[in-house]
């Protein structure tokens, strides 16, 4: 297949212009504008290093892969928290955000550990994966889930709150008993907005305060009456997500910076199918590979590519952006002997060069090459400007 398919000798401007998805669109022309085809994976085990690292290595590389679930003190907030903190820095140095969860299960399940739970991953990870295993309809109910969240994050709601002297004809103000309502109290049932809609709504919101109110003729059930005591009006207006202004509160991390000379990343959300593996004696057959592309282009609006040892487009609009795993390099000096072994725990290595001009992969993922190197940001220079060159020798 990849000996074959023209995007292998197509440079990254020229796939930014064709590729399905506007994520990949967007990817390779960071590729492009950073010169760089290289995906750090951060796999430190603290918040603290991963954001440092982050913020170290951003200017060397297009994709910062994480396994969140690894790093300890991960803080789950989503405007503050860990998520949102990668996020400013993704936008700062111009690189994209991709958790390496390898999602498998039944199709609801998936939804639900995709955009919600603790870490609402679809919240802060442009980017993220599923092992095949469970067939195609997970691939497609994390398509929904991710368009549902697309349309929902698409307008802010911003709610702005009035608490107004009631009006007498509109409740019934006839017990005697009625205990004041305080301002507190008013103004925190308020601040729930009253529906939702689109384009600017204003609504009244009737302030009930319960009270005990045994025996008498507006008396609930239960023995609880509703008195009303003030009347809030809660006006929604709806702005686009992709406003500047939205971008800015959303993220405000104390750190707006973003990288120059391209716009920020488009809110679509991206999966990877993991095709192949690079572990020693991974099950994963040539059959449920081919099963991986065909999902793939069953889903061309929400599935990038695939995390694999090879390029797998071979449909002549295939447009598939591929990602490599198990890559290092030899010691700086010792590069032209080009061996690396593995880690003792099934990992296997390539190098950069094997991997981009050989096999065909568009970003080499490098982990503990760079991770456990002395200076991690020159390390990571160092893995750019191999793989780049072996991107270069295969457009030559
Ligand atoms: P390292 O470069 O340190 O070996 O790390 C590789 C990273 O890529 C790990 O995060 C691992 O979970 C991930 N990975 C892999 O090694 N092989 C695969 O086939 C798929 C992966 O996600």
């Amino acid at each position: 297949m990849a000996d074959r398919h023209p995007a292998l000798k197509q440079t990254f401007a020229e796939r930014a212009r064709t590729a399905a998805h506007p994520l990949t669109r967007y990817l390779f022309r960071l590729m492009d504008l950073k010169a760089s085809n290289l995906c750090l994976s951060a796999d430190v085990t603290t918040a603290r290093e991963l954001l440092t690292l982050a913020d170290k290595v951003g200017p060397s590389i297009v994709v910062l892969k994480t396994h969140y679930d690894l790093i300890a003190g991960w803080d789950y907030n989503p405007q503050t928290g860990t998520g949102a903190k990668l996020a400013a820095l993704a936008r700062k140095h111009g690189f994209l955000i991709f958790e390496d969860r390898k999602f498998v299960d039944i199709g609801k399940t998936v939804q639900l550990q995709y955009t919600a739970g603790t870490a609402r991953i679809i919240e802060w990870a442009h980017i993220t994966n599923a092992n095949m295993d469970a067939g195609r309809d997970m691939v497609r109910a994390m398509a929904e889930a991710a368009a549902n969240w697309k349309e929902r994050i698409h307008y802010e709601v911003k709610t702005s709150v009035t608490v107004g002297t009631p009006v007498s004809d509109r409740f019934d103000d006839s017990d005697p008993q009625q205990e004041p309502a305080s301002q507190a109290q008013s103004q925190s049932q308020a601040a729930r907005p009253q529906r939702e809609g689109g384009g600017g709504d204003k609504g009244e919101m009737l302030d009930v305060v319960s009270h005990q109110q045994r025996g008498r003729d507006n008396t609930d059930v239960d023995g609880r009456k509703g008195s009303i005591v003030s009347i809030t009006t809660v006006t929604q207006s709806f702005e686009p997500a992709d406003s500047p202004r939205l971008t800015k509160s959303h993220h405000d991390q104390g750190d707006d910076a973003v990288f120059p000379g391209i716009e920020e990343a488009p809110v679509d959300r991206g999966l990877l199918l993991l095709a192949q593996m690079s572990s020693r004696g991974c099950l994963m057959t040539a059959d449920y590979t081919r099963a991986c592309v065909e999902a793939a282009r069953d889903h061309r609006g929400f599935v990038m590519g695939f995390v694999a040892q090879e390029a797998l487009n071979s449909a002549a609009d295939d447009t598939f952006v591929h990602m490599t795993p198990g890559c290092k390099l030899p010691p700086p000096g010792e590069e032209e002997n080009g061996q690396v072994g593995g880690d003792g725990l099934g990992q296997q290595y390539n190098t950069p060069s094997k991997l981009v001009t050989v096999c065909g992969t568009d970003i080499v993922i490098v982990g503990r090459g760079i991770t456990e190197a002395g200076d991690p940001p020159s390390e990571a220079e160092r893995y750019r400007r191999r793989a780049w060159k072996a991107y270069l020798a295969r457009l030559a």
